[in-house]
């Protein structure tokens, strides 16, 4: 099956054993894996020595993945609910053709509006998955699109398309060679890193100090990362504050590169008015900053030779999101570290995806407004806080079938209680995944999806994510054990069935006469089509890097990255000096006073303290759970793992808990029931709560370690959600603490 495969024989039963070159597709750093396979069955999974940046590094989920391709409790068949309420198993026909013939009529009476999506975060590791999603939206005309990005990073898009013109333009941080990384609620020496792909990033911070300079965390806990660097203990959802108070005292003190902004930016006088009144001394209630340390960070980042400024879901998930993600990379822009070795710059996509987008306007921003909130989309999709009432509200629009896909938003989005109820008034509920989760539970159809090892891949997103650009190209592994499907292939079967096509362009369109070329049989899917790996190849030739049908010597295609099965490295470091390129406003230059920012930063105002809930809840991740999908995994549930909320002593003796203790966390909008941990790390203030916890789904394992859904108290009303970009507001809820009697 696998052309870099070492196949081996054993000389006892003559069972067949091959160990194929692979990448990880649970995190963003990919990191190179060798799967050793017996006889069509996964037995081991290690890290591969021989990739070019992981060099022999994994983590233990990574390594852990064997036992979730070998779970027993994987969905391996389609199932089908019956009336008692149980699941039994269905053949792919049956399933199709009965979900196709429900969605036919619910099109006829209701209009294709009445159907939806959700798409989970496992999909961006798959480019077939999320290449037919996009297909069939645009084919089918869905509206109803809904992903886990308004719960992650849909606010560093927006932000992107306010500064740049460019939606999916998104600066990293240059590691390799910055001097200063200020780091804004993100944790890489536990979540790997995200959005930017970076094997081995503990070594890459630790090289900054090594080599001299400097690594400042903010964030309200002393997390495993801050705790190798400095930290500054930040209030919940005071980055705002902190930010603009960084760029006020920037300006006043003339600590500026006034060359780069006049050369790089419009908008840089209309910004040092709207920061003007956020001085380290009027921010530090909010931010619980010293002033003078906050003038001290300034003045560094502003000196340091070089300095790259980064946040991540600790910035992604409060109330301003969109706008700490336009202040991020403003204050990297105002101290001249944009676009230049050091700072934060842009790589190359494999695929031309943002200028191609710019110049044919496919996706964007506020194309279409959300039926219930009014709020823009982002690259086609609406905040996932607004599906359970778009379920809810009666009216034309409203949403009556809905597909997921690799996600669990019962256990990722605010309110999982609402949306657990909403899921129950669908016609149609049809669940794409490896289990039976908390959300797909109460579906009509769960299908089986393959996992990671099961298909062909190719991290399309990631190559403009790594400090050093690289890619890799992998054959499956494995056969898809059971009936396991390619999510691509399901939903063109599905498609099919309402007479829906994705990449399907008449043929006197030239993309049509194009396409015409690239059609193939597949089985199960009727006549010839476009398929993934046809589309991908064309895209990878002609792209950025590719090797223009042999015009250049060196570039990729997919037949050249199969010979290459560890990956490869396709340039030492980011090109630097590109923004004019990037940049798709008019004149190219970034705007640094959009309308909307310079709104948000004049009317900006900390939430009223309610004594009744004087704490603010925030999330942490762990090095052994994955969201919410890892729970079932005996290796890493092993020891004394339990949901935990992370709490100062001082709080805590306030609210009258100690160490070891249940208390009850209650909210404006709901209540759970956590195990008490008592630390230092925290600030007073904050309390630390893990999401993807609280499990009701098949698998038992996860079930039984208990916890709650910390989503439950979070809220979907509109004012709660954070109007630029939908995003749900998860971090920084105010909270109280009782004890459990
Ligand atoms: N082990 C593990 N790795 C993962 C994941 C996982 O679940 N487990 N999930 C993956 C996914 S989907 C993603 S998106 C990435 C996320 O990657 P990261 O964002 O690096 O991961 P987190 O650990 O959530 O880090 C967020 C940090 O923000 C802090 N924080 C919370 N509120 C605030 C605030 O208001 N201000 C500031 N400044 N900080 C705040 C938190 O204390 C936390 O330390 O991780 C990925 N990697
Ligand atoms: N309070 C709070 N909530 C959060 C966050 C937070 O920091 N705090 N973080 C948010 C973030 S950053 C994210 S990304 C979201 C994640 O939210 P979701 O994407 O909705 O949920 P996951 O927990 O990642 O669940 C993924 C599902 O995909 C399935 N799966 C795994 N691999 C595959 C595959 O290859 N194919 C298919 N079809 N299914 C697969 C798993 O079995 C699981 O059921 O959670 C968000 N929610
Ligand atoms: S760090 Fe992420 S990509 Fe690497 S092995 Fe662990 S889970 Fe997989
Ligand atoms: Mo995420």
């Amino acid at each position: 099956m696998c052309c870099s495969s070492r196949w081996s024989r054993c000389c006892l039963e003559g069972v067949s054993t091959r160990e194929v070159p692979t990448y990880c597709r649970i995190c963003e750093p990919l990191c190179g894996l060798i799967a050793t396979v017996e006889d069509g069955r996964l037995v081991r999974l290690r890290a591969d020595k021989e990739h070019p940046l992981s060099r022999g590094n994994a983590c233990p989920k990574g390594i852990a993945f064997t036992d979730i391709q070998n779970d027993p409790e994987r969905v391996l068949y389609p199932l089908r609910r019956t009336a008692s309420g149980e699941f039994e198993r269905v053949s792919w026909d049956t399933a199709l053709d009965e979900i196709g013939a429900r969605l036919r009529a619910l099109i006829d009476e209701h209009g294709i509006e009445s159907l939806g999506w959700y798409f989970g975060n496992p999909s961006s590791f798959s480019y077939s998955h999320t290449l037919w999603m996009v297909g069939f939206q645009m084919a089918a005309g869905l509206k109803h699109v809904y992903s886990a990005g308004s719960q992650d990073v849909n606010n560093r898009f927006v932000a992107s398309e306010l500064l740049y013109g460019s939606l999916t333009s998104v600066p990293v941080p240059d590691l390799d060679r910055t001097d200063f990384l200020l780091m804004l609620g993100a944790n890489p020496v536990v979540s790997h890193g995200s959005v930017m792909s970076v094997p081995r990033v503990r070594e890459k911070l630790t090289a900054i100090t090594g080599r001299g300079g400097r690594v400042v965390v903010v964030d309200p806990r002393n997390t495993e990362t801050a705790k190798l660097f400095e930290h500054v203990g930040v209030q919940p959802d005071g980055d705002a504050w902190l930010l603009a108070a960084l760029l006020q005292v920037i300006f006043e003190e003339g600590l500026e590169d006034a060359e780069a902004v006049r050369r790089q930016a419009t908008g840089g006088h209309e910004l040092r008015r709207a920061v003007a009144r956020f001085t380290p001394e009027a921010t530090a209630a909010v931010t619980g900053l010293e002033p003078d340390r906050v003038r001290a960070l300034a003045r560094d980042l502003a000196r340091a030779e070089s300095a790259a400024v980064y946040g991540r879901t600790g910035t992604c998930l409060g109330r301003h999101a969109t706008l700490v993600a336009f202040l991020i990379d403003a204050l990297a822009l105002v101290t001249g570290n944009l676009d230049r070795p050091g700072g934060c710059v842009f790589g190359k996509e494999l695929v031309a995806v943002s200028k191609l987008n710019a110049r044919l306007g496919l996706v964007g921003y506020g194309k279409n407004r959300s039926r219930i909130g009014g709020f823009p989309d982002v690259l086609g999709t609406f905040p996932a806080a607004v599906m359970a009432k778009e379920i809810t509200t009666p009216g034309p629009g409203r949403l009556r079938a809905l597909f997921t896909s690799a996600g669990n938003p019962v256990s990722s989005v605010p309110n999982g209680r609402e949306l657990a109820s909403a899921l129950g008034q669908l016609d149609l509920f049809v669940s794409i995944d490896l289990y039976v989760n908390d959300t797909n539970r109460g579906a009509d159809y769960v299908l089986p999806a393959t996992t990671f090892l099961e298909r062909d891949d190719i991290p399309l997103p990631f190559a403009a994510l790594s400090p050093t650009p690289y890619t890799q190209y992998t054959e499956p592994v494995l056969a898809p054990y059971g009936e396991a499907r390619e999510e691509w292939w399901i939903i063109d079967a599905l498609a099919t069935r309402i007479g829906v096509q994705p990449f399907a362009f008449g043929p006197t369109r030239p993309a049509g006469r194009l396409l015409g070329a690239l059609r193939r049989r597949v089985p199960g899917l009727g006549s010839a089509r476009p398929t993934p790996s046809l589309l991908v190849d064309l895209a990878l030739r002609t792209g950025p890097y590719g090797d223009l049908f042999g015009l250049r010597r060196k570039g990729i295609s997919l037949r050249m990255l199969r010979r290459h099965p560890h990956g490869v490295v396709l340039a030492d470091r980011i090109e630097t000096g590109v923004l004019r390129d990037v940049v798709q406003h008019k004149g190219g230059r970034v705007r640094l006073d959009p309308d909307e920012i310079v709104l948000e930063l004049s009317v900006l105002a900390a939430r009223p303290a309610d004594p009744a809930y004087p704490l603010r809840v925030i999330g942490l991740r762990e090095l052994k759970s994955h969201n919410s999908w890892m729970h079932n995994v005996e290796q890493l549930m092993r020891g004394d793992r339990e949901h935990a909320a992370r709490i100062n002593p001082k709080d805590a003796a306030v609210a009258g808990i100690s160490d070891g203790e249940r208390c009850r966390v209650t909210s404006p909008h709901g209540s759970i029931e956590v195990t008490a941990r008592l630390t230092e790390d925290m600030v007073s203030g904050a309390v630390a709560i893990p999401h993807g916890w609280g499990h009701h789904g098949g698998w038992q394992l996860a079930n039984a370690a208990g916890g709650a859904n910390v989503n439950d108290l979070m809220s979907t009303d509109i004012a709660d959600i954070e109007p630029l970009a939908g995003m749900s507001n998860l971090n920084g809820i105010p909270i109280r603490l009782d004890p459990l009697p």
